[in-house]
């Protein structure tokens, strides 16, 4: 039994009628022009995409249904059952799948059926201690999602002949089973690449994100509760980003959902994407090296010092700019919040603060970047390392596990709603110069 999907066998038949609707409303309508400028630039601005899960106001920074990061801090369950405890993913996903908020008791029912659902197939452990130790994380995190699509139930359902009426309840299936074994996954390649390949057993009296620290091999609370608020802000950034759009760019052509996610995933992996908060950390640890060598202090002075070395060797400052958002990102401040609760002497955090002083103005004289505030993969690196989670290389999983809640959830829509086959048009430069007046 899935109490989710009970509730979305309710929710489904509404949203498919409100698109009907919205179709015959409004199909002739205009949605704005597309310069040229915006062809060659990535596109930027453009609006050509529903994404129903949360959308990205430029100023004020994401929502999740409507919702802020407060807000979901305060509307949904907390995870741990501790009253003003963090939300998990888990009540997250019941949130942006049918629309509501979860009660308690439907928040645990989905935690029991993430773990009832767990179980890998005997193929990919193996498979990820097979690979190499410098194999990077995202990539053995992509391999493996990808070879775990031998247990599609969308592929098989339509090689047998699917009706478009349930293709959503086959997707359901694969969504929630590659939520439900990210954790392992994830945990067998950080314990195979950095320590001795042990991981604690799988403990179902946990929450989805206690459960996954213990087989990390954390045990703190204080950790749960960032892995908690890591899991939930970093999910879902609505649908232009290119982890979630190259998700449902490929969900589109009915490539299944391990095959959708696990492409999303190597999207993440790009640096100007999901990698910048290894970037970041990085950052931060040469500025580190590079002035204690030189016997000097890390301050404003010595950062901006860096800052301009690093402009002008041609490279960006990671974890500063965004494609949308133009003030501070509210992940950053959700994750800020954090620090001053939990550990407001830290010294990585000291740094990432002093940053914050300095960098926008640093990239306003710069005068490039149309965004000179930090974005979420700014801060998420040093909250880490406090709880002495130090392997800079592994942060984008981390990203990828809450990714996969916010892009998957969007998946289930498509399939629900009918979204068809993904292809914009393209031109080439002489068709603009022979059309374009
Ligand atoms: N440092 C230096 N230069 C920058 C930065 C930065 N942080 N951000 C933007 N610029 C440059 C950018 O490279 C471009 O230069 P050019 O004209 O030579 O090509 C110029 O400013 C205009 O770029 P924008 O229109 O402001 O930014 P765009 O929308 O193209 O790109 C990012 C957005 C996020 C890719 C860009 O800001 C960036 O590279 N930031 C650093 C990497 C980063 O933090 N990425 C993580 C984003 C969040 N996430 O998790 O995905
Ligand atoms: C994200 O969370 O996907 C990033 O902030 C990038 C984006 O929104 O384009």
């Amino acid at each position: 039994t899935s109490a989710l999907k009970d509730k979305l066998t309710e929710v489904v038949p509404k949203e498919q009628e409100k698109f009907k609707k919205l179709k015959a409303e409004y199909g002739s309508k205009s949605l704005g022009e597309v310069t040229v400028e915006q062809a060659l630039g990535g596109a930027r601005g453009v609006k050509c995409m529903i994404w129903e899960t949360s959308l990205l106001d430029a100023e004020e920074g994401i929502r999740f249904r409507g919702r802020t990061i407060p807000d979901l801090q305060k509307e949904l369950p907390p995870a741990s059952g501790e009253k003003g405890g963090e939300p998990g993913p888990e009540a997250l996903f019941w949130l942006l799948t049918t629309g509501e908020c979860p009660t308690p008791e439907q928040a645990t029912a989905l935690t029991n059926e993430l773990h009832e659902r767990a179980k890998l197939p005997d193929h990919i452990e193996p498979m990820i201690r097979s690979f190499p130790k410098d194999m990077h994380p995202m990539t053995q995190l992509s391999t493996a999602v990808t070879a775990l699509q031998t247990e599609s139930v969308f592929a098989k359902e339509y090689t047998k002949g699917l009706n478009k009426t349930k293709y959503w309840e086959a997707a359901y299936e694969d969504i929630v089973n590659v939520i439900a074994k990210l954790p392992e996954i994830a945990a067998l390649i950080y314990r195979c690449t950095y320590y001795d390949g042990k991981v604690a057993p799988y403990d179902k009296s946990l929450d989805y994100s206690a459960n996954f620290c213990r087989m990390l091999g954390y045990s703190d609370p204080e950790f749960d509760e960032l892995m908690r608020l890591y899991l939930v802000i970093h999910s879902d950034h609505e649908g232009g980003n290119a982890s979630a759009h190259t998700t449902h760019l490929v969900g589109s052509t009915l490539s299944d959902p391990y095959l959708a996610i696990a492409s999303g995933f190597n999207a993440l992996a790009g640096p100007l994407h999901g990698l910048a908060n290894q970037e970041v950390l990085r950052w931060i640890l040469d500025l580190q090296a590079h002035f204690q060598k030189e016997g000097k202090p890390v301050n404003e002075e010595t950062i901006r010092e860096f800052a301009w070395d690093t402009l002008n060797a041609g490279r960006v400052i990671p974890g500063y700019g965004h494609a949308v958002l133009r003030k501070t990102d509210p992940r950053y401040t959700a994750q800020r919040e954090f620090a001053l609760k939990f550990m407001p002497d830290d010294d990585l955090f000291h740094i990432v603060s002093t940053i914050y002083k300095v960098m926008p103005d640093v990239l306003l004289e710069h005068g490039k970047t149309k965004n000179p505030w930090p974005n979420v993969d700014s801060h998420s690196g040093v909250l880490l390392q406090h709880y002495g989670f130090k392997e800079e290389n592994f942060y984008t999983v981390l990203f990828a596990v809450s990714r996969a809640y916010g892009a998957l959830a969007q998946l289930l829509l498509d399939r629900a709603l009918g979204f068809p086959l993904e292809r914009p048009k393209s031109i080439t430069s002489d068709w603009i110069v022979k059309n374009v007046k």
